[in-house]
């Protein structure tokens, strides 16, 4: 039988190394002196190490080898979103007065299905975990609400699993769109995530093994909100108390993601009030 405990890293990294040549499209634009500028920089930055750390041949054919099983576990989505990702979005985002971003990561995917208001992620009928309502309302800088601000969320299950990216979970759980009401308000009920493990079995694992690094990000709820008019962010919160929060190995966390949920009142579980700031479109 398949369960989300056999995941493996070739199997996620397969299925986000497909995703993202399915949804991705970039600018055929760049310039011919752009390429050079950037590549010749990470070419030289590359070169430095070597001369500065004296690299000796075993090194370098031990990095060869690496690089070549990372392409053959297809971890270069999680290589590059948990090690590069961040400082990508620190210089898109650098001129928002809205509401912080963070990083995509590897496991969005489009469409999910739209829910209704108060609005359930889909989820197993025995699904593990605590119970969370999360809700909020959508405004813009001058503190107006935006009316029907679409929400796209996804996470991780209380194994630290995503649907779509490790065997046995069915195609959306955890996965939903939530369009806001005329008040930019909005309710999502779905149960808190577990902090997320880099894949052990991987390039990525082998070389936080081999590093004597630690694998973990916090818990974590994936973010996309968007309305007409305003420029699309892309988030993601975090939960005070997680011994990850201080330490992602993605670098993802800033202060204002922290969410402090609370019990929730008159019912199970947990709750917390997040509200969206959406800078307008330039
Ligand atoms: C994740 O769940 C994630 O959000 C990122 C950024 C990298 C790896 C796994
Ligand atoms: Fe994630």
């Amino acid at each position: 039988m398949t369960t989300e405990t056999q995941a493996t890293a070739a199997a996620s990294g397969a299925g986000a190394t497909a995703r993202f040549r399915e949804n991705k499209h970039f600018a055929a634009t760049t310039s011919q002196e752009r390429v050079s500028a950037l590549a010749g920089r990470v070419i030289k930055a590359v070169n430095d190490v070597v001369l500065d750390e004296k690299v000796s041949y075993d090194e370098y054919n031990a990095f060869k080898a690496w690089l070549i099983r990372v392409g053959e576990d297809g971890e270069w989505p999680l290589f590059l979103d948990v090690w590069v990702e961040h400082s990508v979005e620190e210089v898109a985002n650098s001129s928002r007065h809205g509401s912080k971003g963070s990083i995509e990561g590897p496991y969005y995917v489009p469409d999910a299905p739209s829910l209704e208001l108060p609005a359930t992620l889909p989820m197993r009928d025995d699904e593990p975990g605590t119970p969370l309502l999360f809700q909020g309302q959508v405004r813009n800088v001058a503190g107006a609400p935006v009316a029907g601000a679409l929400i796209e969320l996804w996470h991780a299950d209380d194994l630290g699993f995503y649907s779509q990216f490790a065997p046995g979970i069915p195609e959306w759980n955890l996965r939903g769109s939530i369009t806001a009401d005329e008040q930019g308000n909005f309710q999502i009920n779905t149960i808190q995530p577990a902090p997320y493990q880099i894949p052990t079995d991987g390039a990525c694992g082998a070389l936080i093994a081999a590093a004597g690094w630690h694998a973990w990000r916090p818990a974590h709820l994936h973010l996309k909100v968007s309305a007409p008019g305003h420029q699309l962010i892309t988030t993601q919160l975090y939960f005070e108390g997680d011994e990850h929060v201080a330490d992602d190995i993605a670098s993802a966390v800033k202060p204002e993601l922290v969410l402090a949920p609370t019990p929730r009142a008159g019912g199970q579980g947990r709750e917390v009030t997040y509200d969206f700031v959406l800078d307008p479109e330039d």
